[in-house]
């Protein structure tokens, strides 16, 4: 059975029919899926995109017996451009996508991310602070104080270096540097060739912004040479810099040390940074969710500080979180491609091997078979009680799938929990504009824009 599509061009497909907005992906995509259904397929110069995203094709996209990650011809194998074959856009297969998932991974243990603790609660405090100090009536953009945090802690807790964020007033220069190439990353997936060597400007920043979170990356090797850790202290970079693998005996090169490290300054806080960001607007929009949240945290945490044994009783911090990112998933899709020449989905539409089968992840967590009619509300309770354990396979999402799943997932969680029961404790939290209606920013991932909030500290809070 044909797979549905939308009005294409000759040669050129839908490039230039405007169907995909690069500025706002997962808005482009929602209409095309009311308009088209749960799967349909996309052309941009005869290269071929298929979109997916209902539970029941998804769940056959995440059987890795069939299906793999594909980063050629599509974003990530421009942002290679930067990360190389770090981790998050190394090729299905790559040699050195093994040696550092096999060298990293144990890194991200249950025991390590709870060590980490003391440095997280470091950072959570300078937000806090930073917070209470401006007081009550000073506007806050929240996604540019959890991008400083989410920055700053992926910095200390694993490379054991600080950025000192909070202490600027601009946003560290990595971050411009990032999101200008993430953004022109996205550009060039729908950008002819030609059309890219005349834009010469565009493509000098570009290579700029790769040099500077090269040379940031440089220096904080610099600087670990210079200072090594105390003796019996181990960090990720440590295991980057002298970790031998198992499998091969082999170590990571320094160009692949170097492209680790941009992958993790990147990964490890645009996403959490979006994720804390929707959070707290999905919060504001739904009073009672809101409330539960501060009687939790009130029963839980009271007057005490923060500490390790806190974390399990969260109960509904944690559903809270995993509802916000099923709505708003800030990394909003994931691609994949058929191991064989050919696969059949739904048991009717042919795939073919080298074909960018893109699973969104804003459909599938809200395909209403599973989610129901209510789909688009925001309601924690489905999370809670066993109920997210329950829930029909590989329905909820937002981290990825199988071996090339999230490796930081326990480390962005355990922040955003503390991050989260701990602004409840000390603030009050209020929309700047009770108006404000959700719009996206989106550079590789998304946020909310212009969304401002005042933090009103509470009464009796320590
Ligand atoms: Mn993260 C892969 C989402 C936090 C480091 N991450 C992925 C993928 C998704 C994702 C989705 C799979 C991408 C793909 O299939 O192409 N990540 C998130 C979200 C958050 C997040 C929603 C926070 C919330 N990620 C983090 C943090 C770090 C990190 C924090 C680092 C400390 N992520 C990675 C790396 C990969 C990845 C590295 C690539 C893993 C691999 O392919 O081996």
């Amino acid at each position: 059975k044909p797979i549905p599509s939308p009005p294409a061009y000759p040669l050129l497909g839908h490039a230039g029919t405007g169907v995909v907005d690069p500025t706002n992906s997962a808005r482009s995509f929602a209409l095309l899926r009311a308009k088209y259904g749960p799967i349909y397929t996309l052309n941009f110069f005869g290269r071929t995109i298929v979109l997916v995203s209902s539970q029941r094709l998804v769940n056959e996209l995440c059987d890795e017996s069939r299906f793999h990650k594909k980063v050629e011809a599509g974003v990530l194998e421009v942002v290679r451009n930067g990360a190389g074959d770090g981790l998050f856009t190394a090729y299905d297969g790559e040699e050195n996508w093994g040696i550092a998932h096999r060298i990293l991974m144990p890194a991200f243990g249950p025991s390590q991310i709870l060590s980490m603790f003391p440095q997280m609660l470091d950072l959570n405090s300078q937000l806090l602070l930073k917070w209470e100090r401006f007081g009550p009536d000073t506007p806050f953009d929240p996604a540019e104080d959890f991008t400083r945090l989410a920055f700053d802690t992926v910095a200390l807790c694993v490379m054991n270096y600080r950025f000192n964020s909070f202490y600027e007033r601009e946003m560290p220069p990595f971050i411009g540097a990032m999101g200008r190439f993430l953004v022109e990353s996205g550009m060039r997936v729908q950008r002819p060739k030609v059309v890219q060597s005349w834009m010469k400007e565009t493509n000098r920043q570009y290579e700029a912004d790769i040099k500077l979170m090269v040379d940031v990356c440089d220096q904080i090797v610099a600087h670990r040479k210079q200072h090594p850790l105390p003796e019996g202290q181990k960090d990720l970079l440590s295991l980057m810099l002298s970790g031998q693998d198992s499998k091969t005996g082999r170590s990571l090169t320094d160009a692949n040390i170097r492209n680790q490290l941009i992958t993790f300054l990147i990964a490890g806080h645009e996403t959490t940074s979006g994720l804390l960001s929707f959070t707290l607007y999905h919060l504001l929009s739904n009073p009672r969710a809101y409330a539960a949240l501060q009687k939790e945290v009130d029963t839980v945490l009271g007057k005490e500080a923060i500490n390790v044994h806190h974390l399990p009783k969260l109960e509904y911090a944690n559903a809270v979180l995993r509802e916000s990112i099923r709505l708003n998933p800030p990394a909003g899709a994931i691609t994949v491609s058929p191991v064989q020449p050919t696969e059949v989905l739904g048991g009717k539409y042919e795939v073919r091997h080298g074909w960018n089968l893109l699973i969104d992840l804003n459909g599938l967590q809200r395909d209403p078979e599973v989610w129901g009619e209510d789909a688009d509300e925001f309601k924690p309770e489905r999370m809670l009680g066993g109920k997210f354990e329950q829930l029909p396979p590989n329905s909820w999402k937002p981290f990825g799938n199988g071996a090339r799943a999230c490796i930081g997932r326990p480390l962005a969680w355990q922040e955003a929990i503390m991050m989260l029961a701990t602004l409840f404790q000390r603030f009050d939290i209020r929309f700047d504009d009770p108006g404000y209606h959700l719009q996206i920013k989106q550079t590789l991932t998304t946020k909310p824009k212009d969304f401002k909030i005042h933090a009103i500290p509470r009464q009796g809070a320590r």
